[in-house]
């Protein structure tokens, strides 16, 4: 089960440099510790303990130390608002080139007319978006038919009526135990306020998304946006369907493709599949499979282009140009043929996870996979979520519960776990790893049961996990582990 070395250096960059990386990092510690020492030493153990779990979150990764390194530089201390050229601030050349590298980078890899690098985050790249939208759709036209050029020249009456216009607009979007995203509608979200909102769900027998059903969901509640993209739905979509159903009822097709950006970039989804040609803006994270900084982007057609270029002031306030950087260097990454066979393995993998729980009788939602997630109902072991990320937890399998479709536990307790395959094929895992740790995470349910509340019910928090399991399950992953290193070849 050793990683063939080829495969994990094309998966993994940093290998090439490890030794360089080696000292640069070791420097940094070295100066941080004579601050901050806690701060060193949290910085070396998360290192250690991420080098020693099995992470099979499905938004996380590893980004490669070019990545990382170019985060810690002075370009963090310089303010940039407004856009490449039309900055607030003066002495932004250096800023100016640094987005714009990032922003050819992700139209390039993306096929994308526009993009736009500044958004510190995802929700902050769908902010920009439905403002974009909404200053496209709604705020335009009513200032054109107003004679009026810029919101700053309506009279107080007619700025109240607008506002109150900009404020009523539907938006339709996945709902959250579907798999959707809190920024899609969800009421307890800033989207879910700002918006007169409704969800679209999946089919209550297959889990797949019911394609006639949205259009009549679009058709009756006729949504300014349709949101498309996911967090936690372990297939593809059709894109093209869900721009012909926008057209139809005259929505804005807005895709938020966070999570499976890097199965886009990698051309793992081409076609239909791809939402940058079929959505109007398409938004995403870029640390997650697309494997970068922490961060937002967000790409638009041209019809949009110039209102999401004013998400600074309309949103941000400065970007945060070490991390625009960093985007860049990822960007440039996800350019190298190297990053095409990453995203193919991601999905592969994401197949073979699926298969191992299967054919060790677990039940998954929707039957399989077919991008990068693999969302397990653990009703089947008796367990709810919470029990069963805890159990995993303290066997060094690192997870995190969610909802499944109608789910009896709600979204705190859960009934499903939620895995992702981009962070251990970025280590370098292949199928046969992915089988083995479908058979150690059913080693630890079938081995965790519930315990009882001591008022005679039972817990859906607590759990017994039988003696002997977590130490032989760390033993397990170990192997895996240490077969396939976190950063070969970095030593601090
Ligand atoms: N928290 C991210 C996820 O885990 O999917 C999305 O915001």
């Amino acid at each position: 089960m050793t990683a063939d070395p080829a495969t994990t250096y094309a998966a993994a960059p940093g290998a090439e440099y490890a030794e360089t990386a080696s000292q640069a990092y070791r420097a940094a510690l070295q100066v941080i510790e004579s601050v901050e020492p806690r701060i060193a030493a949290a910085t070396r153990k998360e290192l250690a303990d991420q080098r020693d779990s099995l992470k099979l979150i499905a938004s996380e990764n590893y980004a490669s130390p070019a990545v990382l390194l170019t985060m810690g530089s002075w370009l963090s201390d310089k303010y940039a608002e407004g856009t490449i050229g039309h900055r607030f601030y003066a002495g932004c050349q250096n800023v100016d080139t640094v987005e714009t590298v990032a922003a050819e980078h992700a139209r390039e890899l993306f096929g994308a007319p526009y993009a736009y690098a500044q958004p510190h985050s995802g929700i902050d790249a769908n902010l920009v978006a439905f403002w974009a939208i909404l200053a496209t759709r709604v705020e335009a036209p009513e200032l054109a038919a107003l004679g009026v050029k810029h919101v700053n020249d309506l009279s107080e009456a007619d700025w109240e009526t607008l506002r109150n216009k900009l404020g009523n607009q539907r938006l339709l979007g996945m709902s959250l135990d579907a798999g959707g995203h809190l920024t899609h509608g969800f009421r307890p979200n800033i989207s879910g306020k700002m918006f007169h909102q409704r969800s679209y769900g999946t089919d209550p027998e297959t889990g797949l998304l019911d394609y006639d059903a949205l259009a009549d969901a679009a058709r009756e509640f006729k949504p300014l946006i349709l949101i498309g993209g996911y967090s936690a739905y372990p297939r593809r979509v059709n894109f093209a369907k869900l721009r012909e159903i926008a057209d139809e009822v005259g929505a804005t097709l807005m895709v938020d493709m966070a999570h499976f950006a890097g199965l886009v970039a990698g051309k793992v989804f081409t076609g239909d599949e791809d939402p940058v040609p079929h959505a109007h803006v398409t938004t995403t994270t870029t640390h997650k499979s697309l494997r970068g900084p922490r961060g937002g982007l967000v790409l638009a057609q041209p019809e949009y282009a110039d209102a999401v270029d004013k998400g600074c002031p309309m949103v941000l306030g400065g970007p945060l140009s070490h991390v625009m950087a960093a985007k860049a260097v990822a960007l440039a990454e996800a350019r190298q043929p190297a990053f095409q066979s990453y995203a193919q393995r991601v999905a592969d993998n994401a197949k073979a996870l699926a298969d191992g729980f299967l054919k060790r009788g677990a039940r998954l939602v929707t039957g399989g996979t077919d991008n990068h997630i693999v969302l397990l109902d653990v009703t089947s072991f008796g367990l709810t979520g919470r029990q069963a990320e805890s159990a995993l937890l303290d066997s060094g399998v690192v997870t995190n519960r969610n909802s499944i479709p109608a789910d009896p536990n709600g979204a705190w307790y859960t009934s499903g776990i939620r895995f992702g395959t981009p962070a251990l094929t970025t280590r370098g895992f292949g199928a046969e790893e992915f089988d083995r740790v479908a058979e150690l995470v059913v080693e630890v349910l079938t081995n965790t049961e519930p315990s009882s509340t001591g008022s005679g019910g039972i817990s859906k928090a607590k759990y017994k996990l039988a003696d002997g399991t977590a130490d032989r399950v760390h033993a397990a992953a170990a192997e895996l582990l240490n077969a396939n290193p976190l950063y070969p070849g970095l030593t601090l």
